[in-house]
């Protein structure tokens, strides 16, 4: 008998304990508009395995994929009011937000990866996150979304010329408009959960991704040409909502750095990985796929984009950033 009521206390003081810690975890949700088999999907399983493992599970975090939160916009303006705790995005439509990010987007300003990556880890990168801090946003760190390549269902794309008059949905990016206005195209700026159907249907003609965002997305379903012309460098953003992280104390503030440190780093791998990867996989797919590109021309025909750019937003950011590059 005392022996079965020590027992029966000991599980109930363990399941008392389990009530306790039960109640005391902290739901955060993240959101992204991929795919559960995506780059920033990766990102995600990374950030969360690393806070619930730093915080002991005081905090468990539930990942919301496929812009069923909303898309890229919509979701950032969640951070701010706090309807949602972590985005991961492109820099697309945050420049809407944070003008500083804008010069990120300015097409042909990285060569390769590595000097992307390379500028983003720099003091530059770190300024520009703490700079989200202004407007209601809190930068934790500078994720992948990977260079961006055209895709459409007309024609191959070999140079500007062909790239004449197609309509190609844009990110709700200003610099990226006016890059593709400046190509001779029409720009269709649309948020990215609607831009499958709009393929689908005919709304626009193509559109531009990274080789990640192809793949996760199944575009091959919609569009038949892929132009290898990695005609601008999409960083992401692992963001917070300042009204959960203003609200934690500073060791617990850490723990959400630490997360998204370790989800960028887990997205990069992937972006490299489908780098080498997904071309072959949307070949075998149906894609028709031109690689060889002169990207020559097309720098030409972009290089008034800068210009609109610098007299709107100073050259500063964009020097160091060359400087650097
Ligand atoms: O961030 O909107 C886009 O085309 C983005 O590349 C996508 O949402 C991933």
């Amino acid at each position: 008998r005392p022996l079965v009521t020590a027992i029966g206390g000991a599980v109930t003081l363990g399941l008392a304990g389990m009530a306790l810690q039960a109640q005391a975890a902290t739901e955060v949700s993240l959101g992204h508009t991929l795919s559960s088999n995506s780059h920033y999907a990766v990102g995600a399983q990374a950030f969360k395995e690393t806070l619930e493992e730093l915080s002991d599970g005081a905090f468990t975090v539930t990942e919301h994929t496929s812009g069923s939160l909303g898309g890229e916009r919509e979701m950032i303006e969640g951070l701010q009011i706090g309807t949602v705790d972590i985005v991961i995005t492109s820099t697309g439509p945050l420049g809407n937000f944070v003008p500083e990010t804008y010069v990120l987007d300015l097409p042909f300003l990285f060569e390769d990866y590595d000097q992307a990556r390379c500028v983003l880890d720099s003091d530059l990168g770190d300024e520009l996150l703490a700079k989200m801090g202004e407007h209601d946003l809190v930068g934790l760190a500078w994720s992948e979304n990977g260079f961006r390549h055209m895709t459409n269902s007309s024609r191959e794309i070999a140079s500007p010329a062909d790239a004449e008059g197609l309509r190609v949905r844009t990110m709700e990016n200003e610099v990226h408009q006016e890059a593709f206005r400046q190509m001779g195209a029409r720009p269709t700026p649309m948020a990215f959960p609607e831009l499958f159907t709009a393929l689908q249907q005919g709304t626009v003609d193509g559109q531009e991704n990274p080789i990640t965002v192809i793949v996760a997305t199944n575009f091959w379903e919609v569009q038949d040409y892929l132009s290898l012309t990695g005609h601008v460098y999409s960083p992401a953003a692992v963001l917070g909502s300042p009204i959960l992280l203003d609200g934690l104390s500073d060791e617990e503030r850490e723990w959400f750095h630490e997360a998204a440190r370790a989800s960028a780093q887990a997205t990069r791998q992937e972006v490299s990985r489908l780098e080498e990867e997904g071309v072959a996989l949307l070949e075998e797919n149906g894609m028709t796929v031109k690689t060889d590109i002169d990207i020559g021309p097309f720098q030409d025909a972009v290089e008034p984009a800068y210009e609109i750019f610098t007299a709107e937003h100073g050259s500063e950011m964009l020097e160091r950033i060359q400087e650097q590059a």
